[in-house]
């Protein structure tokens, strides 16, 4: 599957979506009355990428699954509003998350665009599972100009992505727990990510800590702990931990300030940073004890055997 430009040939699938009940149930749209020729000038019309950006989601044989947008695109808080839509043929089979993941990818990296945002009906429960499912944020405080658009529909869930923001599904490292930090993403300004000892982490924190103006190429830690029970993230900058116990040596790359790895066994993890000035925080269960440290590695191997 791959996301091209639409083309005129388009046309009769993309009617076929219009016309099936299923698929439009939940759109504002007035589909169901549009005929092939206003899909024909849609298409046409979609060659001028200046303010909206619709792709075609197509199988690898280059038949049209869907579409996926960039709207409104607002070159001046360099955000944009997503949108898709797929064929009932294409549900279930990955096109969806495959266009937007795309799409997303796109607006950061090659539109320049610093924040993706969109909403949905809370009736529309298969888009709200899709999107919880998928771990994006619910967003907050939406701009007045974006809410007119959207004047007279009081139960709508807003989410948006951010540039920097990891998409990945991934759940363990060396099984060690990948989790998703309470996030609430503003457009515009920012997010900001929490979390609560006991409800979020299965232990209390005693320590805080945190490690900061590390100059690029710089690893740390090599050591491990005996019982020490902690949870890492790196609010800002990208740093790659490796970490090593009973399930093996695995490494993530911590750079989405909402991404948590928490290490409740005896773990060997090196920190390496990718960037200058990358923070890494954690909260301990418990207070410094320097002889909770094992800093010889065949030490350690011999303590987890
Ligand atoms: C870990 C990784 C991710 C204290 O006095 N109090 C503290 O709370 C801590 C964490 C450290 N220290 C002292 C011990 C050393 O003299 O600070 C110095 C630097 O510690 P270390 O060389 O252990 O730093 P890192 O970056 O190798 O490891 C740290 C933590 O120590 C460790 O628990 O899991 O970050």
């Amino acid at each position: 599957m791959r996301l091209r430009d639409l083309e005129l040939k388009d046309a009769p699938l993309m009617l076929e979506w219009m016309h099936d009940e299923n698929v439009i149930e939940n759109l504002r749209g007035r589909f169901a009355e549009k005929t092939v020729e206003d899909c024909r000038n849609f298409i046409k019309a979609a060659e001028n990428k200046e303010h909206d950006i619709h792709l075609a989601i197509v199988s690898d044989e280059d038949e049209y699954m869907g579409t996926v947008s960039l709207k409104d695109i607002d070159r001046e808080t360099l955000s944009a509003e997503f949108a898709i839509t797929v064929r009932k043929a294409a549900m279930g089979r990955g096109y969806a998350w495959f266009g937007m993941e795309e799409i997303i990818r796109k607006a950061f990296d090659e539109y320049g665009l610093d924040t993706v945002y969109w909403c949905v009906s809370r009736q529309n429960e298969r888009a709200v599972r899709f999107y919880d499912k998928h771990n994006f944020h619910e967003a907050v405080d939406i701009s007045s100009n974006i809410l007119e658009r959207y004047a007279g529909m009081n139960d709508l869930k807003w989410y948006s992505v951010l540039k920097g923001d990891v998409l990945d599904e991934r759940k363990e490292v060396a099984g060690c727990k990948v989790i998703h930090l309470r996030t609430v993403p503003t457009i515009g300004a920012g997010e900001l990510s929490f979390f609560e000892s006991s409800n979020d982490v299965d232990f209390e924190f005693r320590r805080l800590y945190y490690i900061t103006k590390v100059p690029e190429g710089v690893r740390r830690g090599f050591h491990a702990h005996k019982t020490l029970k902690q949870l890492l993230f790196c609010p800002y900058g990208r740093i790659q931990l490796i970490l090593e116990n009973k399930n093996g040596r695995e490494e993530i790359e911590l750079s989405d300030p909402s991404i948590g790895v928490v290490i409740e066994e005896p773990t060997w993890r090196e920190m390496l940073w990718l960037q200058k000035d990358s923070v890494l925080c954690v909260a301990a269960s418990d207070y410094y004890d320097a002889d909770d440290y094992i800093r010889e590695h065949d030490v350690f191997l011999e303590f987890i055997k």
